[in-house]
């Protein structure tokens, strides 16, 4: 009763409402008090599965790192009186969709349940938002005060996405496992990653031994390159799918193939293998599409892709094929949506592909030219939203910019978030569009510091326009809950742009 009496005085009237979260939730209802986290807080999973273990561990390390708490995890039903985190499937009773979660918070207990693991997964990410950050406590402390209340949340988009050019410029293994760790602190779901163009193939495909070995050798500017093995790849699958980041495998046709033309001789039509290229220069090479060898190595390629893909989709590129005649090109993007077919994948591709036939379930990438995403939904096809002008990570922030491209636009924070998706292509509506996702193409970009400044902050802001519903989002209200982030940035070591447009607090 005593320690009862001591902690309800040193409870704060916490408000709910005024903690900076994003993606901003969809409903949030505060009790003013507040929940006590210490090392006497217990994390308790009562329906204990391998995914579940994987969200309670990863909350563990997480709270760790940003509070320096050790708690510990038990498997077994909370006990009622208690300070404890629990974690509840109810598959039943939650009606927030498949992503959805409740997290609700009490004097007692706080209580996230949903009814899929990846809906447990977000209510713990919104839950790492409202945790303070001991670092930036003067002086640290071993307690943490959060804020009681409730709340709802539930995406818009089952499609939160994020592409990573790794063709341009290698990025390892242990890269690409970061980049997932600070995309899925925003909620991203899905990480497509671009493992073959002119300049380098990434991917080891056994049948085909050279596009790894040869056509992986250089990048950009002539560096080494590299290439993952199908085991590494598997790795970072495995990594993603921890945090429920589903990779979307993409090879580029029948343009940005002069990785694989190079390695092998037989996929040109004059016979003979192109040297490797190590400049930026697009549009120049093609596979040759009347030769039967060229839809072997599409199926061969598509085939072990697959095998190593749990997740829906297999990306087949399709821009830019300034060298393959129309005529040509329809044809062969017709048969290589067979082949993805055929391998129970659903076809990807960039917006150019709305000029072929389209399979029912084909997904037509936004990037470039409204009219291909538009004939793409006249055609069927449903629409990833990921225009140049708005999400494209590689586009420089202002002329001052000492990294990036600025063809299509110069991108600041607020020009990257100030915008609907469904506003962008009359005809295209909500019901046409899975998500959006933000291309980060490498031709400047070297290593993980370039890395982080062009994606942070501004995917921060697409991960809010692919979660929260138009009417509930506004710059004036993000920039001070992004200004906020700067601690987290600081946190988790990311090399973020201090814009000016932000008050970074
Ligand atoms: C256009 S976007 C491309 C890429 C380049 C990018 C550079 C798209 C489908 N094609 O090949 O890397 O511009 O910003």
């Amino acid at each position: 009763i005593i320690a009862g009496l001591i902690s309800c005085n040193t409870r704060t009237a916490l408000d709910l409402t005024k903690v900076p979260v994003i993606p901003k939730p969809v409903e949030v209802k505060p009790t003013l008090s507040s929940f006590i986290l210490s090392e006497a807080t217990t994390i308790y999973l009562p329906d204990a599965s391998k995914e579940l273990e994987q969200i309670g561990s990863y909350l563990v390390v997480q709270l760790d790192a940003q509070t320096g708490l050790n708690l510990t995890l038990a498997e077994a039903q909370a006990p009622s009186n208690d300070n404890f985190i629990v974690l509840k499937l109810e598959p039943e009773t939650i009606g927030l969709g498949a992503e959805g979660y409740v997290l609700n918070i009490t004097e007692d207990l706080v209580e996230i349940s949903a009814s899929t693991p990846a809906g447990l997964f977000y209510g713990v990410q919104t839950l790492l938002q409202i945790v303070p950050i001991n670092e930036e406590l003067n002086p640290k402390v071993g307690t943490f005060e959060i804020a009681t209340g409730t709340i709802k949340d539930s995406p818009v988009y089952s499609y939160r996405g994020a592409m990573l050019d790794v063709a341009r410029h290698f990025f390892n293994v242990e890269d690409v496992k970061r980049y997932i760790d600070l995309l899925a602190v925003y909620k991203i779901n899905y990480l497509h990653l671009h493992l073959a163009d002119d300049q380098g193939w990434r991917i080891e495909i056994k049948s085909w031994p050279n596009l790894a070995t040869h056509g992986g050798s250089t990048e950009v500017g002539g560096g080494e390159g590299g290439y993952y093995t199908q085991e590494q790849y598997k790795e970072i699958v495995e990594h993603a799918a921890e945090r429920f980041i589903t990779i979307v495998p993409e090879i580029d046709m029948p343009g940005h193939t002069n990785a694989a033309l190079a390695s092998y001789a037989e996929l040109n039509c004059d016979g003979k293998a192109r040297e490797l290229y190590t400049g930026i220069e697009v549009g120049f090479s093609t596979l040759c599409t009347d030769n039967e060898i060229t839809y072997k190595f599409v199926d061969d390629v598509v085939r072990e892709l697959a095998e190593m893909t749990p997740g829906e989709y297999i990306h087949i590129g399709g821009d830019e094929s300034h060298v393959t005649p129309l005529e040509d090109y329809i044809p062969f993007m017709e048969r290589a949506q067979d082949i993805v077919e055929s391998h129970g994948k659903k076809v990807l591709g960039w917006d150019e592909i709305a000029h072929a036939s389209l399979k029912a379930n084909a997904v037509v990438q936004f990037w470039d030219k409204a009219s291909n995403a538009l004939m793409g939904v006249q055609k069927g096809a449903k629409v990833l939203i990921s225009p140049a002008k708005r999400t494209y990570l590689d586009m420089q922030y202002d002329s001052l910019s000492p990294l990036g491209l600025h063809w299509a636009a110069y991108i600041e924070v607020d020009s990257a978030y100030n915008w609907e998706p469904t506003a962008l292509v009359p005809g295209v509506g909500r019901e046409n569009i899975i998500g959006v996702e933000s291309p980060l193409w490498t031709e400047t970009i070297t290593n993980m510091d370039d890395l982080e400044f062009m994606v942070f902050p501004r995917i921060v802001g697409h991960a809010e326009i692919g979660w929260t519903e138009p009417s509930a989002r506004s710059w004036a209200d993000f920039k001070h809950r992004l200004g906020s982030q700067c601690k987290r940035f600081e946190m988790l070591g990311i090399n973020y742009y201090p814009s000016t447009r932000v008050p970074w607090k």
